[in-house]
């Protein structure tokens, strides 16, 4: 059962920046007035600041920077996205977690974090190090109607909203690797993996993993790492508020995703170009035996990759891996 704290958080935290009466806390919480104001002290204690106002009540001016449910929550603009949440400190990875929620009933825009994974993946059952504490490992539950052949579309549209976001609240320069790379200065500070249930014809639900290095230092990426990831300390020298990425991250995915099923994909392909990396150019491509050298056009409506080979001829690919 959930604790009294865990309850009190709760409701200061869904109240936002209004106050909530003592008399109002200690009727839902079905503890004295006295108790209230002692789970203040606690809290303040932990490194909430809380303020007490004489006739008004109770109400949180900030927390402590730690990722959880109520940090993530409280001032979370969204209707639909992260309303229901579940936070771990550690678990095996949250797309497994994702899709036993999702097949047990979990709503459209349920989100699942940690802190930290002991078995992160990528694509392809590759390995995703998802270090403790110092990146956004969370994966969310979307039931659209959409057809099953369509959901790549999502993955694009999620690799804008974070290219999007990170530009505006990093001011850094992000740029999108087909299909699923977030790049800055050529090196990965974020992936997304996407998952599907579906029938024929119908998505049944999508699991949506984001992956992405916030406070990483140097020392944090070893092997094949090093040469190829980056996260956003080390490329801006900050040290950013996980909480206060993730609702931003959560807000725009709301926007665009509302966007998308009421517009259809048109405005994301254009978005997404603008981000894309390397197109326009010509970039060595391996698909099955064979390597050829391509230039990168654009997206197609399905999400698959547009490449004009040396001849002029286009190509559409869809699950080629490219190197560069
Ligand atoms: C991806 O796969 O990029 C998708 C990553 C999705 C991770 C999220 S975290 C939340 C959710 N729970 C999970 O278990 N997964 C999702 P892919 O394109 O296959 O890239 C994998 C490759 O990226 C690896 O083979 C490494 O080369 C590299 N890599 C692994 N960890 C990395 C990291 N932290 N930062 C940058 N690159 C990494």
């Amino acid at each position: 059962m959930e604790s009294t704290r865990g309850r009190l958080l709760d409701i200061l935290a869904k109240h936002n920046e209004e106050y909530v009466s003592g008399q109002m806390l200690s009727d839902q919480l079905n503890i004295s007035r006295p108790a209230v104001w002692k789970h203040m002290k606690e809290l303040e204690k932990d490194g909430y600041v809380m303020e007490a106002v004489p006739r008004k009540g109770y109400r949180i001016l900030s927390f402590p920077n730690k990722v959880s449910q109520n940090t993530i929550q409280w001032g979370l603009k969204t209707k639909w996205l992260g309303q229901h949440m579940l936070h771990k400190t550690s678990t095996p990875s949250t797309q497994m977690l994702a899709h036993n929620q999702a097949q047990n009933g979990s709503a459209h825009g349920t989100v699942i974090i940690a802190d930290e994974q002991t078995n992160g993946r990528g694509r392809l059952h590759r390995q995703w190090y998802s270090h403790k504490g110092e990146g956004i490992w969370m994966s969310m539950i979307l039931r659209p109607t959409m057809e099953p052949h369509l959901s790549p579309q999502l993955t694009l549209l999620a690799a804008t909203v974070l290219a999007e976001t990170l530009k505006r609240h990093c001011g850094v320069k992000p740029q999108i690797k087909w299909p699923n790379d977030i790049l800055i200065h050529d090196k990965k500070v974020a992936g997304i993996l996407t998952e599907l249930q579906a029938e024929q014809d119908q998505v049944n639900y999508i699991v949506l993993g984001i992956g992405m290095n916030v406070n990483q230092p140097n020392t944090a990426f070893i092997g094949e790492l090093q040469r190829k990831a980056t996260s956003l300390h080390l490329q801006t020298n900050q040290t950013w508020d996980i909480s206060a990425l993730v609702q931003d991250i959560l807000q725009t995915f709301e926007k665009r995703y509302d966007e998308y099923m009421e517009n259809g994909f048109a405005h994301v392909k254009l978005r997404w170009e603008a981000f894309g990396y390397k197109l326009g150019e010509i970039v060595p491509i391996h698909t099955h035996q064979n390597k050829w050298y391509g230039r990168l056009m654009g997206i197609e409506e399905d999400g698959a990759l547009y490449v004009l080979d040396e001849n002029g001829q286009g190509h559409i690919l869809y699950s080629a891996e490219i190197e560069w």
